[in-house]
């Protein structure tokens, strides 16, 4: 009982506590951008600004998405549970057009929804892809006190509509509005920075749609296509890259790098800089047939060989993440919802997490955590042409099965690359490992959180 008067008073004063006690933090997520695909992890694609974050930061080299495909990967940073919680199933893409009875539910807590509740100020400025139907899917319900974006896997770059269908808000109404979609998702996030006192802190979630395609109209078929849009001069810019498919995909990254430099120098004028984590880190691995890539890692989007999941993570907080340095510990998105919620003294015991507080690693007095599982599972998708793919890390190993049903077996500690199967050289293990996805497939099913739980007097 003390204990809990404890809390209790805790969560009072943490409305009171300034932004200096409590790191405002901006998460930059970027849409199907891969490995490769920036430049301080090896990409041509030179991204002076993101890679600006490693250098003055952390550079992680096992950092993994909870899924290869936009909505669960958004599901399960948000919510910090695998996407096999979410109540609706939310395993592939919602598609904008006739996916309109399932998103994000009422009682899956969010970690904004707890920084709110503890005094942030929170803000989504970008892409959503947790509900487009009812009004309570949006992320005003969900925790954002400010939404300013698009709900759908992506837009129109120019008329920010997805095909002809609107789908641009500020907050829960639709407006029109015109331009660039990465300019003005950058526009915005300045402006949001401006506004910002310091008496409170803030969350901002900017995640960007690029460099993921734009979904245009085709008038003669009447349908909505998926198309490219980089911006001219861009494109310009990068007319050494050969491939014209990659090179409207680098046009598309280097004008979003661009963006990313702008809200940085925003941080810096306004003061915030000292005060803040910003967080780098994309959505999942890059799509070949669009331009992106994530060599040299095998597979790509929508599929779990490490080139789905595995992405580029750089975080920066000066004075309390050491410049230059990097870490190879395996680490998940899942792991922000307890890590930030922690650094903002907001109480998370009850929720039911899979992901770890990992506070420790970014200050450097941690280097690894224990022998951790992650467990993925993309659903299929027939229009998408997708089957469903499981897979299951357990420390150095790896377990996959795809949706053609081959089964692999790849220890990461010496084969990151996944070139070599082993499955024959270790049946045991290879059999362990396919019965504990089994396990765990049954395991990890939706849960009641903490108020859900406390109502019920359990
Ligand atoms: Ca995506």
């Amino acid at each position: 009982m003390i204990q809990r008067l404890i809390l209790v008073a805790a969560c009072g004063l943490a409305g009171l506590l300034n932004s200096a006690e409590r790191p405002n933090v901006v998460l930059i997520f970027t849409d199907d951008q891969g490995m490769n695909d920036v430049g301080a992890y090896g990409s041509e694609i030179a991204t002076p600004h993101i890679d600006s974050l490693g250098r003055d930061g952390m550079k992680f080299s096992q950092w993994y998405v909870a899924s290869s495909i936009c909505t669960p990967s958004r599901f399960g940073l948000l919510t910090g549970q695998f996407p096999t919680r979410s109540r609706d199933g939310l395993l592939s893409a919602l598609m904008f057009l006739n996916d309109k009875e399932r998103g994000i539910q009422q009682g899956e807590v969010t970690f904004p929804a707890l920084l709110r509740k503890g005094g942030y100020h929170t803000a989504l400025i970008g892409k959503w892809h947790l509900g487009h139907g009812a009004k309570t899917f949006l992320p005003t319900r969900h925790g954002f006190s400010e939404f300013i974006g698009h709900t759908g896997g992506c837009i129109d770059f120019y008329t920010m509509r997805y095909g002809i269908q609107r789908d641009w808000y500020h907050d829960e109404k639709h407006v029109d509005e015109y331009g660039y979609a990465t300019d003005l998702i950058t526009d915005e996030a300045v402006k949001f920075l401006k506004r910002q006192k310091k008496e409170q802190p803030f969350f901002l979630y900017l995640a960007y749609n690029a460099p993921h395609f734009g979904k245009g109209w085709d008038p003669t078929k009447e349908l909505a296509v998926n198309i490219m849009q980089p911006p001219p001069a861009d494109l310009a810019r990068e007319g050494h890259i050969k491939d014209p498919v990659r090179r409207t995909f680098a046009a598309k990254v280097v004008n979003m790098d661009d963006g990313i430099g702008r809200v940085l120098a925003a941080l810096k004028a306004n003061g915030q800089e000292r005060d803040t984590l910003v967080i780098f880190m994309t959505d999942h691995g890059g799509d070949y047939e669009f331009g992106g890539s994530n060599k040299p890692f095998r597979g790509e989007k929508a599929t779990l060989f490490e080139g789905g999941i595995r992405v580029p993570c750089l975080m920066r907080w000066p004075g309390r993440i050491q410049a230059g340095s990097t870490n190879d510990a395996v680490l998940s998105a899942l792991d922000l919802f307890p890590t930030i919620c922690a650094l903002a003294k907001v109480e998370v015991a009850g929720y039911p997490l899979d992901g770890e507080d990992i506070t420790g690693i970014l200050t450097g007095v941690q280097k690894t955590l224990p022998v951790r599982e992650l467990l993925w599972h993309t659903g299929s998708h027939t229009e998408l042409k997708r089957g469903t793919w499981t897979a299951l890390r357990q420390g150095d190993w790896k377990f996959l099965e795809t949706s053609k049903g081959e089964q692999f077996l790849f220890n990461l500690s010496q084969d990151q690359h996944e070139k070599a199967n082993l499955k024959a050289q270790h049946p045991k293990l290879f059999n362990d490992l396919r019965k504990r996805r089994d396990a765990l497939l049954k395991e990890c099913l939706p849960k009641k959180n903490h108020a859900e739980s406390q109502r019920q007097g359990e």
